[in-house]
């Protein structure tokens, strides 16, 4: 589907500010390197009513969030940590009794279980199956499904509502971000609260991350765009705090009947055109630059660090192939074996990295953990090895 209206205000007023060409999708990695990927145009539209940012392209759930999906939370030593932190602040903090907890985009069950094993009711809502069962094998209740407002009804009328919604990192995956909200405000106790994580806007573009513009991600919110998002529905901000995943997100928590809502001064700049014209320029210079350092670094062997989603981007939009990147070393057991999408990159797993040998430079895919991934290689890896870290500009450590 190709967006022509604002999914937030309607308007036909957009903006195309970023064109990454065609890529394929960022979750899809691959087992046959001869097979033929489904690719799709990647670009970016800012609403000039509203200033919401969205894809151009919308690529349908079912391609997206099927049962080959990979993006299992628990294989992220670092996800699993933060979603142990997270639960715990939640638990202290809004206490439900025996009122429900639902995690809409629940996943494998990394950040649900934690209620779970407190003794809270709770559920979990994921579209994609392989996820759902290994989150059933923790002894979860979930439905497979993508959550909206009809589904919002149904969940109400069978369990109730919910005195806490969770919707970590996937206001940005929906299709359509204000039915997701009405589901929320419809299941949500009239006393409840919904704790809702996006990735923000203001990271994605003061960073340089063009790398986090893939199909999954349908929407990129500021604190205004996702204020704005929330009052068309009747909810408002109680709470607002920032958080370090994917490079920088906002977490929010959310309320109906708010008698004294949060309000932040977002900064007018984004809420102006031009801020988002000079986004391209700056991310052809990030691709040229790394392409530089990456050339003229002479590295006899160069090797991608973390099978992230985010990779798929940035190695399609900068044409970095099998024939420049040796191999991704990655930790995920269902990466492993398997090819980076559209660059056929091969992916192997630590100890085959160490039977074979490390590489001259490593090209740190996984930026976003910049300092555990340091620190982790400081007992494993020669010292020699270089790294490349591309965002948020291109330096060689
Ligand atoms: O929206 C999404 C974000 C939240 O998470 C999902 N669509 C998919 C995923 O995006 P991602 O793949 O960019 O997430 P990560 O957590 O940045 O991916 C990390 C990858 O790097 C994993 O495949 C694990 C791997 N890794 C590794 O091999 N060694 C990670 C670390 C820290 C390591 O030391």
């Amino acid at each position: 589907m190709i967006r022509d209206t604002c999914a937030g205000c309607g308007s036909m007023e957009l903006f195309r500010f970023l064109e990454l060409g065609s890529s394929p999708l960022a979750d899809n990695f691959i087992s046959d390197p001869a097979a033929v990927e489904p690719m799709y145009d990647l670009s970016l539209l800012v609403c000039e009513m509203c200033y919401l940012v969205q894809l151009e392209e919308v690529v349908p759930d079912e391609e997206l969030f099927n049962k080959d999906y990979t993006f299992y939370s628990s294989t992220s030593e670092p996800i699993r940590k933060y979603h142990k932190d997270y639960a715990a602040e939640l638990l202290t903090q809004f206490e439900q009794g025996q009122r429900l907890t639902v995690e809409i985009a629940s996943n494998d069950g990394s950040l649900l279980k934690h209620f779970h094993t407190n003794g809270w009711k709770s559920l979990g809502i994921d579209p994609a199956g392989g996820p759902s069962d290994a989150a059933r094998e923790l002894g979860l209740d979930i439905i497979t499904a993508p959550f909206n407002a009809a589904l919002a009804t149904d969940v109400r009328d069978d369990y109730g509502h919910a005195g806490l919604i969770i919707a970590n990192n996937v206001l940005a995956h929906v299709t359509d971000p204000l039915d997701f909200l009405a589901g929320v405000e419809r299941l949500l106790a009239p006393d409840g609260v919904a704790v809702i994580e996006v990735q923000n806007l203001d990271s994605l573009l003061v960073g340089n991350m063009f790398d986090h513009v893939y199909h999954e991600h349908r929407f990129y919110y500021s604190t205004a765009s996702l204020l704005d998002m929330l009052n068309r529905v009747g909810l408002d901000m109680v709470d607002i705090r920032y958080t370090e995943p994917q490079g920088g997100s906002i977490r929010v928590v959310a309320a109906k009947n708010v008698p004294h809502p949060v309000r932040v001064n977002q900064g007018a700049w984004l809420q102006q055109t031009s801020t988002y014209e000079s986004f391209q320029g700056r991310v052809n210079y990030v691709r040229n630059h790394l392409l530089r350092l990456i050339y003229e670094g002479r590295f006899r062997k160069i090797a991608g660090y973390g099978a992230t989603a985010k990779s798929t981007t940035l190695l399609n939009f900068c044409d970095l192939d099998e024939s420049v990147i040796d191999y991704v070393v990655d930790t995920t057991p269902a990466k492993v074996g398997k090819f980076t999408p559209g660059t056929h990159i091969p992916i192997i797993s630590p100890e085959q990295e160490q039977e074979q040998g490390y590489p001259d430079a490593y090209l740190l895919l996984a930026w976003n953990y910049l300092g555990p991934i340091l620190r982790k290689s400081d007992l494993t890896q020669q010292s020699s090895t270089r790294w490349i870290v591309p965002i948020p500009m291109p330096v060689i450590l």
